[in-house]
């Protein structure tokens, strides 16, 4: 059997200091997007444009004139995170302002469902901006409606527990790949210093760069606060959300290989809209877990990890 090395740990890592999501935000308890936010500003720092569609973090932010960010924040319709991004992207160049960071942030409905269009396009042009997709799985300002980003047989208020989704959940990672953008990768508040690092690399980098947080959400996930980071974490510990990375759509690698590996069960039993499943329903879940598991593999082929800050 094939064995990889152990990751490297860095004990001493700590985040950068400046703060740019200001307290008073109106995220609930053990928000996960919230939390992205903070760490993805750290990481890109005060010169920032954000860009936010209809979404929870609509409400997060603030209503006008007050705002819970401490950089510029363009609110915009549902499905314009990606051409609104565009044309702030073409301004800039045209100001000469080259240094100035542009990132889209938007939830999994704005991204993988009624946004995908805009995405595509700016995509396609390798516009200049980052595009994030904050995923809680579900449309969770506007009451927990399932979207394409849902996981297969999770209960929302559109799949009632009887009547779960059928659906799988949409490959965003393969469709954005497939777009041969300088950048890709997965993220999650389990893992900061993974998710810092990605912000870091994406900022330097030109073109369109699409980042996809894992993002536990309390109220839809019907989960307690205290549990989103765990839950983080186990998504990745059981590979329902490895962590990677993909350039040009070519250059598969895997960033945080785990010191453990547990069962899908695992990360399951936590939450409230997943506690219908029988047992055979996680089995199948299980292998289907594991079949993409074997398939990524394959596309990272040598480059499984090069580098993993975490365990
Ligand atoms: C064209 C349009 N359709 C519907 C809405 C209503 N709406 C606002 S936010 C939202 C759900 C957003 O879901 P998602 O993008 O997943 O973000 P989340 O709320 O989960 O943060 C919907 C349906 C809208 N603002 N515009
Ligand atoms: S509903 Fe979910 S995503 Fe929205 S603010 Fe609350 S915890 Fe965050």
């Amino acid at each position: 059997m094939e064995t990889y090395p152990r990751p490297r740990l860095e004990p001493n890592y700590r985040l950068p200091e400046e703060e740019l999501l200001k307290p008073g935000h109106m995220a609930c308890p053990g928000c996960g997007a919230s939390l992205a936010m903070r760490l993805a500003l750290k990481a890109l720092g005060k010169n920032t444009i954000v860009v936010i569609p209809a979404c929870c973090w609509s409400i997060i932010a603030g209503p006008f004139p007050y705002s819970s960010l401490d950089v510029p924040l363009y609110h915009t319709a549902f499905e314009t995170a990606g051409s609104l991004s565009s044309g702030i992207a073409a301004a800039l160049k045209v100001l000469g302002r080259e240094d100035v960071t542009v990132m889209a942030w938007a939830g999994d409905g704005g991204t993988f469902d009624i946004g995908l269009q805009a995405l595509s396009g700016a995509a396609e042009r390798n516009d200049n901006f980052i595009y994030v997709c904050y995923d809680n799985e579900a449309y969770m300002n506007t009451g927990i409606q399932r979207s394409s980003a849902t996981p297969w047989l999770a209960w929302t208020t559109t799949t009632p527990a009887d009547k779960p989704k059928e659906e799988p959940k949409k490959d965003i990672i393969a469709i954005m790949a497939a777009h041969r953008i300088p950048y890709v990768a997965t993220a999650t508040v389990g893992y900061p210093d993974d998710l810092e690092m990605k912000f870091r690399k994406a900022k330097a980098i030109k073109g369109t760069r699409f980042i996809h947080i894992f993002s536990p959400c309390p109220p839809g996930w019907r989960t307690e606060s205290k549990d989103s980071i765990k839950l983080a974490r186990l998504a990745v510990q059981s590979k329902v959300f490895p962590l990677l990375e993909v350039e040009h759509g070519e250059r598969w690698r895997i960033t945080v290989w785990p010191e453990k590996f547990v069962p899908v069960r695992e990360y399951l039993k936590l939450q409230g809209r997943f506690r219908h499943l029988t047992d055979e329903q996680i089995e199948i879940i299980q292998r289907n877990v594991d079949q993409a598991w074997e398939k990524l593999l394959k596309l990272a082929g040598e480059n499984v990890r090069e580098s993993s800050p975490c365990a």
